[in-house]
């Protein structure tokens, strides 16, 4: 038997189905907040001083795009480039030492402490899916810095290359909305790496590179009609009721 909670969650969704099928009202809609970090998962990174080689662990989530129809942002504000998109903020980079309390060993003061004061770290994106954009996005909200939004890796003519803070940063996927098929799989693929202030690589006394190679991967939105939607509310409504009559 559904819990109560279930039943009011199923009666929501079709609510809230019911709504964006029939359309909104002629009054001024509010636009959406810029999209939250959540739900998030994090690609935590470390950097072994004693091999001097740096690594991440990846979860291998494989996240599901988000669509934002034309008009879901403020056209206005930096965040309004995922109008019309298919977008994700889930996947970021983390510290795996983040929560450590002693900063010696928070990933960025390991690689400074390693190759001097100078020393960042660099991710690089070798190549990415067609279609594939990426946004400049820090903090909850994607608007803790001064070019929220900006293309990065390689979007908008930016540079391949991005200086990682190491900090805990979900920046912004998107493909346009007509660049997607139903479930359709995006991928990039990383360098990370030591660099200098320029982006130039530091290799290790050996000559060796403590870079690691990363893969992410997105799954466009699996159901694309508003008829799926239409019918998915009704069965929603028609499970709700069900429970409801049972309860
Ligand atoms: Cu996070």
């Amino acid at each position: 038997m559904k819990s109560r909670p279930t039943q009011f969650k199923f009666l929501f969704r079709a609510a809230a189905l019911a709504v964006a099928i029939c359309g909104t009202s002629a009054s001024a809609q509010p636009f959406a907040s810029p999209p939250s970090w959540m739900p998030m998962t994090m690609l935590m990174a470390s950097f072994d001083s004693g091999a001097l080689r740096l690594s991440v662990a990846d979860p291998a989530i494989v996240p599901v795009l988000n669509l934002a129809p034309l008009g879901t942002y403020d056209p206005a504000q930096p965040w309004g480039v995922l109008n019309g998109t298919e977008y994700s903020r889930r996947l970021g980079w983390d510290d795996m030492n983040r929560s450590n309390p002693d900063p010696a060993t928070h990933i960025l003061n390991r690689i400074q402490t390693t190759y001097g004061a100078g020393a960042s770290l660099w991710i690089d994106c070798l190549s990415r899916s067609t279609g594939l954009e990426c946004y400049l996005a820090v903090g909850q909200y994607g608007t803790n810095s001064p070019n929220a939004y900006s293309g990065i890796f390689g979007t908008a003519g930016s540079s391949t290359k991005w200086q990682w803070d190491g900090m805990m940063d979900h920046n912004t996927y998107a493909v346009d909305q007509g660049l997607t098929s139903p479930g359709q799989f995006f991928s990039a693929t990383y360098r990370l790496y030591v660099g200098d202030s320029l982006g130039n690589e530091i290799l290790n006394p050996d000559l060796s590179s403590a870079s690691t190679i990363e893969s992410w991967t997105w799954q466009a939105v699996p159901e694309p009609t508003t008829l799926g939607l239409a019918l998915l509310g009704l069965a929603g409504l028609a499970v709700a009721r069900g429970n409801k009559t049972k309860s």
